[in-house]
Order: C-alpha cells, then sequence, then structure tokens
C-alpha cells in the first residue's frame, strides 16, 4: 500500500518529468537515460533477491539431506497378540477381599440427602452385581495371565451389631438372624468363586470388626472367640466344605491377620484399631501403625509386611503398600454425619512377582 508520503513524492517527480508532448529531442534523451538508470538499479535488486532465494533452498536442502529419516506411526517391536504358552513370570493371583456388609443396616435415603439407599436386598444385589464384575475382569485378564487362585479375604463388619442403640433400635434382623444370613451369603459367595478357580482360599480376620462385637465395649483377650464374626465364619464354612476339594478356609485369630499371596506379606486389620479424629481416614494414624509394625518385625527377624489391608471407614483408597477397601453399604448415617465419601464398592487386583497390580475399584452405586 501506498502511503500519503511516497504518493506526494511521486506527484513531485512526475511534476519535474516534462510531458513527452512538449519534450524536445535532448530532453526525451535525457528522459530515456533516467528511465535506464532506474530500470538497470531494479534489474540489480531483483538480482539480489534472486541470489538470496537460491541461498536459503540450498540451505534447506542440506538440511533435509542431513535429517534423520522420519517415522510414520508406532513401531511395534513385539507381536501383540495372546502368548499360546505361558511362562512362570505370567502366574498371577487374584484378589477379592470382602469387607463392611453390615447385614441387618437399612439406610434411608431421605435421612441422609439421598447419598444412599441399604437393606439386605440391596447387599445381595450389589453382591451379584460385583462378583459379575470381578469374573468378567478376570476373563480379560486370563487372556494374559495364568490366574488359577483367588485370595478371598474377609475382615469384618459382617453384620450391623449391637454396639451403637441406633442398632438395636432400627435393625432389619436380630444380630443372630444378620449373622446367619452374612455367612450364608460367605459361604455361596466362595462356592460361586470355586467355579472359576482352581483354589478358592478364604483368610478371614477372627478378631471382631468393631459392629461385630457382642459386647458394646470392645475386648482384646478372646475378640474373636466373642464375637458375631464367628458365628459368620461357621456358617460360612459349613456352605463352602461342599466343595472342600477346592476351597480353603482359613480363620486368623486376634485383631490381625497376616498371610501371604505369591510370596508377598499382607497384613489385614479392620482398622477400628486407628483412631480418627476428624471422622474420615487417619492418614498419619494409619501410617504410625504400620510404622510401629516394621519397627517389632524388623527386631524380631520378621520379614516386612508388603501390603497392609483395612476396611472400617467406608472410605476406598489405594497406596503403594496399602489399600483401604470401601464398604459394601455404602453411606451409613454416621458416615453422612462424618461428611464421608463413601460410595458402596468392592475392590479386587491381581498378584504378580512383583506385587499387587491392576488393582479395580467398583462404584455399586
Ligand atoms: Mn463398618
Amino acid at each position: 500500500m501506498t502511503t500519503t508520503l511516497e504518493r506526494e513524492k511521486k506527484i513531485r517527480r512526475k511534476s519535474r518529468r516534462p510531458s513527452k508532448l512538449l519534450a524536445t529531442p535532448e530532453q526525451e534523451l535525457a528522459m530515456l537515460r533516467h528511465e535506464v538508470k532506474d530500470l538497470r538499479r531494479r534489474n540489480l535488486r531483483l538480482a539480489d533477491e534472486e541470489v538470496q532465494r537460491l541461498t536459503v533452498r540450498q540451505v534447506v536442502a542440506d538440511a533435509l539431506a542431513e535429517a534423520p529419516p522420519v517415522v510414520v506411526g508406532v513401531v511395534v517391536q513385539k507381536s501383540l497378540s495372546a502368548p499360546v504358552t505361558r511362562k512362570p513370570s505370567d502366574v498371577a493371583i487374584a484378589c477379592y477381599p470382602q469387607t463392611d456388609w453390615h447385614t441387618g443396616l437399612e439406610v434411608k435415603p431421605g435421612e441422609i440427602q439421598d447419598y444412599n439407599s441399604y437393606s439386605w436386598k440391596i447387599a445381595e444385589r450389589r453382591r451379584r452385581e460385583a462378583l459379575g464384575r470381578f469374573i468378567e475382569w478376570l476373563e480379560m485378564h486370563r487372556q494374559v495371565y495364568d490366574i488359577r487362585e483367588c485370595v478371598v479375604p474377609g475382615l469384618g463388619d459382617w453384620n450391623d451389631g449391637t454396639i451403637h442403640l441406633e442398632n438395636l433400635m432400627f435393625c432389619e434382623f436380630s444380630t443372630p438372624q444378620a449373622a446367619v444370613r452374612s455367612g450364608q451369603a460367605l459361604g455361596g459367595l466362595l462356592l460361586e468363586l470355586a467355579n472359576h478357580f482352581k483354589v478358592v482360599r478364604y483368610e478371614g480376620l477372627g478378631g471382631a470388626g468393631n459392629h461385630d462385637r457382642i459386647f458394646v465395649k470392645p475386648i482384646y483377650t478372646g475378640n474373636a472367640d466373642w464375637s458375631w464374626t464367628t458365628v459368620v465364619h461357621e456358617v460360612a464354612r459349613d456352605v463352602a466344605s461342599r466343595a472342600s476339594d477346592k476351597i480353603v478356609f482359613n480363620v486368623h485369630q486376634g485383631v490381625r491377620a497376616e498371610f501371604s499371596i505369591r510370596g508377598k506379606v499382607f497384613l489385614a486389620d479392620h482398622g477400628d484399631s486407628v483412631r480418627t479424629y476428624t471422622g474420615g481416614l487417619p492418614w498419619y494414624g494409619m501410617q504410625h501403625l504400620q510404622d510401629q509394625e516394621a519397627r517389632r518385625r524388623a527386631a524380631a527377624h520378621k520379614p516386612p509386611v508388603d501390603y497392609f489391608l483395612f476396611g472400617h471407614w467406608h472410605q476406598e483408597d489405594k497406596q503403594r503398600d496399602r489399600i483401604v477397601l470401601p464398604s459394601l453399604c455404602g453411606t451409613t448415617p454416621y458416615d453422612h454425619k462424618a461428611g464421608r465419601y463413601s460410595p458402596p464398592g468392592q475392590t479386587c487386583f491381581l498378584i504378580g512377582r512383583r506385587g499387587v497390580f491392576n488393582y479395580m475399584c467398583m462404584d455399586l452405586s
């Protein structure tokens, strides 16, 4: 675009040039010389530009010649199809923990801003849904891994029990009835799992979950014997004995259960031995318990714990060496009071030669 200044210069230049019509031969010669001079100058400038253009082209051509070859797409070095024969390193064990069923608890949505609804019927539906999703997850992983064994840790709070006044006032069943139902459901679950695995190993925490206590106040001596968990376990053991060739039923006495899965040490604790002061997950409390356990195990020359399992807080959390399980019951009025994010859920994961992997938490809302 021509600026005003340039336009003025042009006009002035034109006005200095005599009109061709009025020019004498001398004036015409002078004009032609002037034009030749202009054209020469323009020619030089264009030649200059051409040189520059050629130089740039050469530089780019050189750079392209020296550049490494361009790889388009993903380089697939190994076949992605599933291996036909498996190596020992492909063996994995499935883990499907169960906790906080709170059989007998009825949660009315209106009391907890519609965050949840719970009853025996809903519990049965959630157990079925979770099992279906676990089996789907299992079949997917069987495309790659050799999974023949399933470990089911049981972490307690099977029943809503009688430790609080409200449990007594509003339970759907009496505690003995609830304990029998939980036992039958647990035994039935193990029988169902036995259809999908060569071995099903139950690792039950005999020491009561807080809600399984027979007495309002906690006891630590004989707490497994004086607990509704004993009834749950004995009923479940009886039901599971129908597939005794496949189901191994282990019950651990005391508040903590130690067991091994593919060489990794697991320590299960219901969770009520760690206090919470804010209602939420006691991060430092759990860490403190883990540190204390590590110190006393080191002193006793026992191998360190690889994974801690907790239930109790009805909130799911997965850390490198700790898994806090969600509850089957979901948000209770107590969870609601504490502002807990407690959707009902179940978890499952695999244990391979390097430990826990492919962890899944199902939301059963
Ligand atoms: Mn609980």
